[in-house]
Parts: C-alpha cells; structure tokens; sequence
C-alpha cells in the first residue's frame, strides 16, 4: 500500500486504521472457549454499516497528478477539456513496429483528433448513450489498500461502440487509455485492456464502458468527471479517470502504468471480507453481546459465504500469518449476509432494476448475490464470552471453496488479507 499512501491521496482515514490493525502484534495464549451454539448467526436483520451506493464525495480518493486534475477550476479546468462543454476525446493508431513481437503497425480507418476537429465531444457521447446505455455496480478497489473505496452505479456506453466510431480496425491487440495529466509525460497514469476484452463480451459478463453518471448524476471532478473509464472486473487503476485518449497499438505487451509498481496489471477484484473497525478497541462486559461487520466484495470467483473466528488471546501475541495452522483450523462460524435490498430504494430515481446489467430482466433481482463486482454487508453477533482480551477475524469462502485470501496469496494482484479486530471482555 505504500505507494498510494506515500501519495498523501487516501482521505478516509478507515484504510489508515485497517492497515494499522494488521500491524499491530498480539500473542496467542488459549482457543476461545465460547459456546458455539451462542455463536451462532443471529436472525436479525444485520445493520447496514455503509450505505449501499456511496455517494460520489465519500469515496477513498486514489488520483495522482500535482496539480490533481480534479484541483483545476474555472479557466484552467476549461483550458484543462474537464468540463462538460470542453470535453475531447481522441482516438489514435500506434505506429509501433518491434521484431519479434510486433511485425506490423496497428491502424484505423479514421482516427479522432483534436488537431483535425474529429475528437469525439460529450454531446456526440450521450448521443451514442440513447442507442447504447449500459447501467452497472460496481466496488471501487485499489490493487494496494486493503478497504474498498466504494460502490457506485455507473452509466456510459461500451468502448466498443466508441471504438467503432474509427471504422475498420486492423492489427489491434491492445487498447490503451489515458487521462488529463497536466501536460506533463511523468504524470501520465494510462492502463489498458485487450482487443478481445474491449469487443467480446460474453454473456451475462459486463462491457468495459466510458461512464458519465455515477449514481445518476453527473461524474464529479474528483470520480474522474466528465468521462471516466469503468473495468468492471478489474482494480481500480482500470478504471482510468479524467479519460482523454485511447490508443490503439500492435504491442501485445502490458505496460499499464501500475506494471512499473510490481502490480500484476492483468488483475481482477478478490473475493474478500473487509472488517468495519467497531468493535476494536473496545471493552464488553460479560453477557453483553458483541456485533461485528463488514464489507464482503465479490469478484468473479463469487461469494459462498462469509465466516469470523473468535479466540481468546494473552497481553502480546504475535502476528498470525494468513496460513498459520491455528487460523486454518478455525473454528470459523457463518455470519449473516444482507439479503438483496429492495431496489427501488436504493438505484436513483428513473433507472430500474431490470435495466441494470447483472440483473434479470423480468424479475429486476441481481443474478448473482452479492452481485458479482459489487459489494453487500455482512455481521455476526457474538455471545457467551468469558474474560478476557480477544481477536475476531473474517474471511470470504468463494465458489470454488477457496477461503480468503487463497487461492493467491500474492498480494501485488490484490490486497485481501485477514483482517482482525481486537477487544476485551470485563
Ligand atoms: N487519471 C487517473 N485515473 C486514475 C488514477 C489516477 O491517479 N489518475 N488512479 C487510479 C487508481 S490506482 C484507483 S485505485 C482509482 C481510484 O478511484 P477513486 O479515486 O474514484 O476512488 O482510480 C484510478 N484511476
Ligand atoms: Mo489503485
């Protein structure tokens, strides 16, 4: 996460703590000695500890740039093209030839220039939305912050429909993308994904779009406003903000800005739990019951279920690693997920559910639950603990049965460690 932090751009200061949690280190003494029936989900309904979209402001920030293109105001955010009147967008071939891997140059029938007068304005964009408008949820995770940054319903059209703008494309295998950068090459922060990504999408999977509504409005400056470029499957360094270029190449090869920072730029979003911070650091009395919740993010391998695991700790335990055999064992006892809301409550007004893709179209309920690159809470009480100091941590179980943060435990293709919370019983 260093990186990011070092950036100074993390605002919420939840990812802060998390990652401070993690650190810290405890020594185990004993198994907890709870009565497991007491442990048991209970039927309540779990309270919602976010709500379910997040609203534009209250995102974790992750946005390079000095200044941050989304600090410009006035004239320079005009002279910047990051208003909705001055938006352009371009569209270019890569004139790269490279033996071995590169033997001949991609091209386009038309580009998009600014230079020409053929760059793509936002008119011409929503224009291509009334024929081509794609609705999704979706979490936004960076790669390297162990907390979601939030969850938002995007609107735009697929790239592409956008790229069929250039008519016949020829010897394209990658499609890059790029933001406003202060005119500055240093600044660049470019990501990309592959021919076949951009114009096959299979069925019930979810295009790669250029959004221009965030939860039905307008995207704002600091989301990437006024177009945006939404990977869904992906971490957030896909998902490419203030978006003013896309350049198609021959070069089979990845360099996406996050590949120069040992990320793996070819990753997608883990199946993982994430921990709300209460109950840490706080003190229960016994018989008083003690909630825990969380976030549960689902990313393609998709969510079974999520599970905590209690136990009794001494004054200073050491870490536990992820793969530690008293961590596997467990016990680890379901916690309650959220059901599917109600969702003419929570999409804004005018969108329905059966509109949204990932959802059936007769019924307007999500086709998977939690609806997959998205994200729902989740909680668990916990009862009949004696005195003493105590860990609780939670992981996600995927479809394929593989506990958090298995099968992957590299962590530069996605942070989703354990996390832990620590409390004690009085
Ligand atoms: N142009 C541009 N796009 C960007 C970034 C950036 O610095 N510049 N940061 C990326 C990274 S690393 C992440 S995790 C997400 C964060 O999105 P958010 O700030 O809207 O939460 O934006 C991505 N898109
Ligand atoms: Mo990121």
């Amino acid at each position: 996460m260093g990186e990011d932090l070092k950036s100074g751009s993390i605002t919420r200061r939840d990812f802060i703590n998390a990652g401070a949690a993690c650190a810290t280190t405890l020594a185990i003494t004993e198994t907890v000695s709870a009565n497991l029936a007491d442990s048991a989900p209970s039927q309540k309904t779990p309270p919602l500890s976010k709500p379910f979209l997040t609203p534009g402001k209250d995102f974790g920030d992750v946005s390079r740039g000095d200044p941050k293109p989304h600090k410009l105001t006035g004239d320079a955010q005009a002279k910047a093209k990051l208003t909705p009147d001055t938006w352009r967008l371009e569209i270019t071939a890569d004139p790269f030839v490279k033996e071995p891997h590169t033997k001949v140059p991609a091209t386009l029938a038309k580009s998009l220039t600014i230079a020409d007068g053929t760059a793509l304005d936002f008119n011409q964009l929503l224009e291509l939305g009334k024929k081509h408008e794609v609705h999704f949820l979706k979490a936004m995770q960076c790669l390297n912050i162990d907390s979601p940054l939030g969850q938002g319903l995007w609107t735009g059209v697929p790239l592409r429909e956008v790229l069929k703008l250039c008519g016949r494309m020829n010897n394209v295998r990658r499609i890059y993308y790029w933001g406003f950068h202060n005119n500055d090459a240093k600044q660049v922060f470019k990501s990309s994904v592959t021919y076949t990504n951009a114009m096959e999408t299979p069925p019930n999977e979810l295009p790669v779009f250029l959004a221009y509504k965030l939860n039905g409005e307008a995207i704002s400056p600091e989301r990437g406003g006024p177009v945006r470029m939404i990977v869904p499957w992906s971490h957030g360094y896909k998902s490419i903000k203030w978006l003013q270029h896309i350049f198609v190449t021959n070069d089979p090869r990845n360099n996406d800005t996050y590949a120069t920072g040992n990320n793996d730029p070819e990753s997608f979003l883990k199946s993982a739990a994430y921990m709300d911070k209460s109950p840490d650091g706080k003190k229960f009395k016994v018989g008083e019951a003690v909630d825990i919740s969380g976030t549960v993010i689902s990313g393609p391998s998709g969510v079974k279920r999520v599970e905590y695991w209690v136990r009794k700790v001494g004054d200073k335990p050491p870490t536990l690693g992820d793969d530690s055999p008293e961590l596997l064992q467990g016990p680890w006892i379901p916690c309650e997920l959220q059901e599917q809301p109600d969702w003419n409550n929570i999409l804004p007004e005018g969108i329905n559910a059966n509109k949204v893709l990932g959802f059936d179209k007769k019924t307007g309920k999500a086709l998977s639950w939690p609806l997959r690159y998205s994200m729902c809470s989740y909680s668990a009480t916990i009862k009949g603990l004696k005195e003493g100091q105590y860990e609780v941590r939670a992981r996600s179980v995927d479809l394929n049965d593989f506990a958090q943060p298995e099968p992957r435990p590299t962590q530069k293709s996605g942070r989703n460690g354990i996390q832990v919370r620590r409390f004690e019983i009085t």
